[in-house]
């Protein structure tokens, strides 16, 4: 009963997540590791995160789309960046080879 109640409000964006709510050809980032928490999905690149409440919190991605993306740690384009491919999925930011996590603070459709 308190799932169906927690599913209640999935119209609203940013929402409670979950790996399904990426729809086709969306760039999707989560709060929390595995897809949890706040969710967000992009078609378009964003120069500054913090409008959707996820600014310096990303810490999962799912790429939805056949583009690969480029994640900075501040706004406009700048600062440290990470490469994610077409359609790879991020469960944790934290992981060794990413090191990248919450502090990601724009985002842009095409590579680095
Ligand atoms: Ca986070």
């Amino acid at each position: 009963m308190i799932a169906s109640l927690a599913f209640a409000g999935l119209s609203a964006s940013p929402a409670a997540a979950s790996p399904e709510q990426c729809s086709s050809n969306r760039f999707c980032l989560f709060e929390d590791e595995n897809f949890q928490a706040v969710f967000a999905g992009f078609t378009r690149s964003q120069s500054q995160l913090f409008d959707r409440d996820l600014d310096d919190k990303t810490t999962a991605i799912i790429n939805n789309t056949d583009d690969a993306w480029c994640v900075y740690s501040d706004g406009t384009y700048t600062g440290s960046r990470r490469e994610i491919g077409p359609r790879q999925v991020v469960s944790s930011l934290l992981a060794y080879e990413w090191q990248f996590n919450d502090v990601i603070s724009s985002i842009s459709r095409g590579g680095c």
